[in-house]
């Protein structure tokens, strides 16, 4: 590895401890030249220095190859290792990869299958995990931050696939303070899990699309996150698609798409809609709806994700491109969010050939009925001065995170509601691993409102000033967490165990 890199990494160990970070002085912020702190400070000199390349020919995510020699079986090895990667002409930058690449390889099994992928930690003295972000897989191999892959070994993670669980999952590392550098250093993935019976015709394809937001200095690093990244969460400069900034999609006039889009930023929300193609929405973070649904535009929150159908039936250029969206922020340094074009779909004059229809209804989803007991979850940041500085925290119920307490007790089976309700300056999105949950309300100012239509999810925004309620119900018994998927507010105090009891 190049010694730069190994300076950088050096430099964000040092950084890494969350107390160490939380108690930087506020007006480290605001100076340059502050080493580590400063990363806003230093990205804004590298937005007038790096120029990312657009309008490449939007490249398939590479798949991670199954060497199982026995149908209904995914093996293979994910290796997690620092790499050189080329974003922007003459300039190497150094990231951390799964099996060399950034997002990692595209995986795709298929309910029945059961998994076995052996994990090899080659980060420079980290631990690491893998978490099986909205998968329905056992506690003990859901890469929680109490069980670390130590710098230089390996394990295997092994879960079967049940039927039902077809859907846009994701992976990447949980490990204890750590989870939110490896993420934004280049450590996310796409995990497809397909029904064997699909009700969204083939001719469709199936494009997966990963929004990853990097932030490059001027020689080409990553910088480390600054005070105000942890306070608001780390947005970059450049929201790439599969890697790629602004790449292009070409298509015949007429043609349908299905792509899943995921929101793997550590911070950024996408308010997503298209100039030139209509949306309709099949699936959620934990596969298809019921029936389809026509939208205009559609706020992605960190964690996120949602299947499109996109009918192109205008030729020429369309876009896929952002809209503003205000989630709150603290101090000065607000990125612009609107107006960001992701992805440019060239539309022929030429006439696809015709295609099926999308069916009218696309899989019955149950209603989780009556709950057995509610819980009360209250989102709340603090700031207080102390003898070092400023100390920022973000709590669930006046708690920051404590791997070694248990916050709530559950039983498997058991359905229960949960209000999130976010008394902070901030959105939050809210996620809950090992299983997926449907949303039933939401409340501000007192007005309740249902959501759109019904959907098994395993992240959703809580505005600031919102309640949220939803139902959820965990099936395997161990300790599963909850936490913001603004992943410095993780770090920073924003989760909580649940203990699922058989
Ligand atoms: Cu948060």
């Amino acid at each position: 590895m190049h010694r730069r890199g190994f300076l950088a990494a050096g430099l964000a160990t040092v950084l890494a401890s969350s107390r160490a970070l939380a108690q930087t002085k506020m007006d480290d912020m605001s100076m340059p030249g502050m080493g580590g702190h400063a990363g806003h400070d230093m990205a804004a000199m590298a937005q007038d220095a790096v120029i990312l390349p657009e309008g490449q020919v939007l490249r398939d995510l590479p798949m991670l190859a199954n060497e199982a020699d026995r149908p209904g079986l995914f093996r293979a090895r994910l290796t997690a290792e620092p790499a050189i990667a080329r974003f922007a002409e003459g300039r190497d930058t150094p990231i951390l990869a799964y099996n060399g690449m950034s997002p990692g390889p595209l995986i795709e099994a298929f309910e029945g299958d059961r998994v076995e992928i052996t994990f090899a930690n080659r980060i420079d003295s980290e631990a690491s995990t893998i978490h099986w972000h909205g998968m329905p897989v056992p506690a003990d191999q859901d890469g929680n931050p109490m069980d670390p892959v130590a710098a230089g070994t390996e394990r295997v993670y092994a879960f079967e696939l049940p039927e039902g669980s077809a859907g846009s999952y994701w992976y990447h590392p949980h490990p204890h303070g750590k989870t939110a550098e490896q993420v934004y250093r280049g450590l996310a993935g796409a995990f497809v899990v397909k029904a064997k019976a699909d009700p969204i015709p083939a001719e469709y394809g199936d494009t997966v699309l990963v929004f990853t937001d990097l932030r490059l200095a001027a020689d080409g690093s990553i910088p480390s996150n600054s005070m105000s990244d942890l306070m608001n969460g780390r947005v970059g400069d450049h929201v790439l698609v599969n890697g790629q900034k602004n790449p292009r999609l070409s298509v015949a006039k007429g043609a349908r798409r299905r792509l899943r889009l995921y929101n793997a930023t550590n911070a950024r929300f996408l308010k997503l809609a298209f100039d030139g193609a209509t949306m309709t929405v099949i699936g959620s973070d934990g596969g298809l709806l019921a029936a389809p649904v026509a939208a205009d535009e559609i706020l992605l929150s960190p964690g996120e994700r949602i299947e499109l159908v996109a009918s192109f039936d205008r030729p020429g250029p369309v876009i896929l491109y952002t809209l503003g969206y205000d989630r709150g922020w603290m101090g000065p340094g607000r990125p612009a969010d609107a107006g960001l074009t992701l992805l440019t779909v060239d539309v022929s004059e030429s006439e696809a050939e015709a295609v099926p229809q999308l069916p009218a209804r696309l899989r019955p989803i149950a209603q989780l009925a009556a709950p057995v007991l509610s819980r009360r979850l209250v989102l709340t940041e603090t700031m207080a001065m102390n003898s070092t500085g400023m100390e920022m925290g973000f709590l669930i119920n006046g708690k920051a995170f404590d791997m070694g307490r248990v916050d709530f007790v559950t039983r498997a089976g058991e359905i229960e509601l949960w209000e999130i309700v976010n008394q902070a300056d901030m959105d939050h999105p809210f996620h809950v691993h090992g299983t997926q949950f449907q949303v039933i309300e939401h409340e501000r100012d007192g007005a309740v409102s249902k959501p759109p239509y019904l959907a098994w999810k395993d992240t959703v925004n809580v505005a600031r000033g919102e309640t949220v309620r939803l139902l959820l119900r965990q099936d395997r018994p161990g300790q599963r967490m909850y936490h913001c998927h603004i992943l410095e507010h993780e770090q920073l105090g924003m989760m909580g165990v649940l203990d699922v009891m058989s």
